[in-house]
């Protein structure tokens, strides 16, 4: 198998038909999430090169095997801190078939600023509206349904520590990284006057150096809000690496994802 951004993210997926990605605010559940769904069938370690923990796992549903990533809990995908990066990169390069977006119910507000930030990157995402028993006993009442529409994504009401709502979660994490369902998510419109136009003018370059690239309106407007860590991968020709060699794995069929998009 040739050597792509999956496995340059240390994650053997020869094993596994789909590959699912955790992520989330800190202190969301997300462990609790994957320890649910794995049992103890899990491996830990740190991310390469890295001396962040990581865990990753399996799991079988419905005659699949599913690969599943504890990303780091972060506020937001800035790459202001290592957390950041390592959560940031793997959504982007290792493009998972679905993404497990954990949010605590009782403070939804703060939540979904990643979550927008995260539907910028990728269609494929679940809401796993986590720590609904607590909601409760709070008062908090969500609205799971109307969440889901205005997100564009499905969105599972659970209390991850008791098990409730799990079955439902996996049913829609099977249906969305089978493309089953396909999402259409929430974009956050940037009504600012000539943006569109240099966006446009930033792609089209982005396109023309990197062939490969997938989200290069991701990455141009990163590059617009100045952002270092991405202007280094654009120099340095990095990103174009990056970028082949998931052409490459799409290709062979060893990774799902949007290839040369
Ligand atoms: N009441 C309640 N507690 C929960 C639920 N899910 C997780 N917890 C608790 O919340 C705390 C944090 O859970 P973790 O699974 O470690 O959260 P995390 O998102 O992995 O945290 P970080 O990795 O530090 O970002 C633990 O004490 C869990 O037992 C839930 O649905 N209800
Ligand atoms: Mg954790």
């Amino acid at each position: 198998m040739p050597r792509g951004p999956v496995e340059r993210l240390g994650l053997d997926v020869s094993r596994f038909d789909l590959v699912v990605a955790l992520a989330g605010n800190p202190n969301t559940g997300k462990s609790t999430v994957f320890n649910r769904l794995t049992g103890l069938r899990q491996h830990t370690g740190n991310w390469p090169g890295k001396t962040i923990a990581r865990a990753e796992g399996g799991f079988g549903f419905n005659q699949r095997r599913y690969k599943i990533v504890d990303l780091p809990g972060t506020y937001s995908l800035r790459s202001a801190s290592p957390d950041e990066t390592v959560a940031r990169e793997f959504l982007l390069f290792g493009q998972p078939d679905v993404t497990i977006i954990v949010a605590d119910a009782n403070c939804l507000e703060r939540n979904l600023n990643l979550a927008l930030q995260i539907l910028q990157i990728t269609d494929r995402a679940v809401l796993c509206l986590n720590l609904m028993d607590e909601a409760r006993a709070n008062g908090v009442a969500v609205d799971a349904r109307r969440l889901a529409a205005d997100l564009g994504i499905p969105v599972v009401p659970c209390a991850a520590r008791s098990g409730e709502g799990m079955d439902r979660l996996l049913v829609e994490v099977e249906a969305v990284a089978t493309k089953t369902f396909k999402p259409t998510p929430y974009r956050l419109k940037l009504d600012v006057p000539g943006l569109g136009q240099a966006l446009a003018k930033l792609v089209a370059m982005l396109r023309r150096r990197f062939p490969d690239l997938a989200n290069a309106e991701w990455i141009a407007l990163r590059l617009l809000e100045g952002d270092r860590a991405v202007a280094a991968l654009v120099e340095s020709g990095e990103l174009g690496r990056i970028g082949a060699d998931h052409a490459a794995l799409a290709a062979v069929g060893a990774v799902a994802g949007k290839g040369a998009a």
